[in-house]
């Protein structure tokens, strides 16, 4: 299947391989999840995650909870209680039970799944999207990319250095940055790998395969003008080196224009301290731009005139196009979007009503109008936006739909307030050719079957 799946003129041997991989866990995943119970209620339509399913999911089980009444197998992050037959008339149990620190319920059972890598230390693992509500994504469920595993940092002993083209290098403990003007603002972030199994023919078969290497918070920390003006940038200053303190010690180069205008230095995500995974204690956050350039566990900032050409930015994150010639620092994430409800390997139930949901977003300001198909793009009809309605940051729609139980082909494809509008595959391959497998972008279509079956197809 490799090569027919993932072309040699497209994919280098490592992201082939990952990617295989990725194909195989999700099947395996989906398969271990079959023998769960159907049924007619919502989650019914969902991809049943058993027990098994974790487990073929690759997702560790193993870590012991705090808790007193823990069963091995409780999903992650819960705690395993009995239940009661009727909690009307006994009394609940007490608080602080969990040790101060809330858990998730029992019942529920999403979990990020790991994007298998020759190396467990370098990986990605992608959100559950179908499950998710609103905007927000739960910190436990952010997607995730490292590129040299997840670094164990004392907030105590780490620093950020800044230096180079400026008047007065600074070195600042989190505890300085945090006694300075500081700012929360929601927005996504996005690997640009995120669909790169998707060019060639539709590949994995659910939206968390798909389009699970993108997540929102809210992000709180200093904005980087602030950090930038007390250093003084010198004239003719043009770009800025963020680097991290993890064993990559991952290295961008980012516009200076951008970091004096919306770049945010975070230390805290939904409202606590960011998570390991995040980036704690320090990352940089971009808006809008592309995932590796929102540098985590970040050490130092360096000023300069001219950009600093890493392997991030030579090597790899650039598109060889059609022409031979690459793009480089394609740095703004463009508009997408895709419907999460339904999606791929669910299965409605019956003919009737259903609300049509998904998520829009552009790394260039705030998404003006999403449209929906249910005739694979033959007409459009404009979905409402949920508010709150934030630049750079994912926007939910929603579209009532009666499903009449024909065949139907599902598609969104999203405007957003440059103007820009989503394309549909062909016409991204026409312009961006075969030979780079990043920043796709284009129109995703769910096809529904007469049986109720939701699959992926390019349509
Ligand atoms: N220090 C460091 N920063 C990093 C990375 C990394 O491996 N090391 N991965 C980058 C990539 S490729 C992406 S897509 C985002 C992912 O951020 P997240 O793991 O918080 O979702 O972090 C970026 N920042
Ligand atoms: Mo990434």
């Amino acid at each position: 299947m490799s090569e027919e799946n993932f072309p040699s003129d497209r994919y280098g041997p490592a992201e082939r391989r990952m990617a295989e991989a990725l194909v195989d866990l999700e099947r395996r995943t989906l398969r271990a999840g079959e023998d769960a119970e159907a049924c007619e209620c919502r989650e019914g339509m969902f991809p049943s995650l058993s027990r098994r399913g974790l487990l073929a999911g690759g997702v560790a089980l193993g870590a012991a909870f705090a808790g007193n009444a823990v069963r091995a197998d409780a999903p992650p992050g819960s705690v395993d209680y009995p239940v009661q037959p009727d909690p009307t008339r006994e009394q609940g149990r007490m608080i602080l039970d969990d040790g101060g620190y809330g858990s998730r319920s029992q019942f529920e059972n999403e979990v990020r799944w790991r994007y298998p890598t020759d190396s467990l230390d370098s990986s990605w693992s992608m959100t559950p999207l179908a499950s998710g509500q609103g905007i927000i994504t739960p910190s436990g469920l952010h997607f995730e990319r490292h590129h040299g595993g997840i670094p164990t940092i004392d907030p105590e002993r780490h620093s950020l250095i800044v230096h180079g083209m400026v008047d007065r290098p600074l070195s600042l403990t989190v505890a300085d940055l945090k006694r300075m003007p500081s700012v929360s603002r929601l927005h996504f972030i996005e690997c640009s790998g995120n669909g790169l199994t998707e060019w060639v023919k539709p590949t994995l078969r659910t939206v968390q395969g798909t389009h699970g290497l993108t997540s929102t918070s809210e992000w709180t920390g200093v904005a980087l003008s602030t950090v930038l003006r007390e250093a003084g940038v010198q004239d003719g200053a043009a770009w800025i080196l963020a680097e991290g303190s993890d064993a990559a010690v991952m290295t961008r180069s980012c516009p200076i224009d951008k970091a004096m205008d919306d770049a945010i230095l975070a230390y805290a995500q939904n409202g606590e301290a960011l998570r390991p995974e995040q980036g704690y204690p320090l990352r940089l956050l971009l808006p809008g731009f592309e995932g590796n350039t929102h540098i985590k566990w970040l050490r130092r900032l360096d000023v300069s005139d001219k950009p600093f050409m890493t392997r991030e930015e030579t090597s790899k994150y650039t598109d060889l196009m059609p022409d031979g010639k690459a793009r480089i620092f394609t740095l703004d994430m463009d508009a997408k979007s895709v419907i999460t409800f339904p999606s791929g390997a669910m299965k409605l139930p019956k003919p009737g009503f259903y609300e049509v949901s998904g998520l829009a977003w552009s790394g260039r300001g705030k998404v003006a109008k999403v449209e929906v198909s249910v005739d694979g793009g033959k007409t459009w009809t404009e979905a409402p936006l949920q508010e709150p309605v934030i630049s750079k940051c994912h926007t939910r729609f929603r579209l009532p739909w009666v499903w009449d139980g024909t065949e139907a082909v599902l598609q969104s494809r999203c405007t957003d307030e440059t103007g820009y509008l989503q394309p549909a595959l062909k016409d991204l391959v026409a312009v961006r050719g075969t030979n780079s497998v990043y920043h796709l972008n284009a129109i995703q279509s769910w096809h529904v079957a007469p049986t109720g079956e939701v699959t992926n197809v390019h349509a």
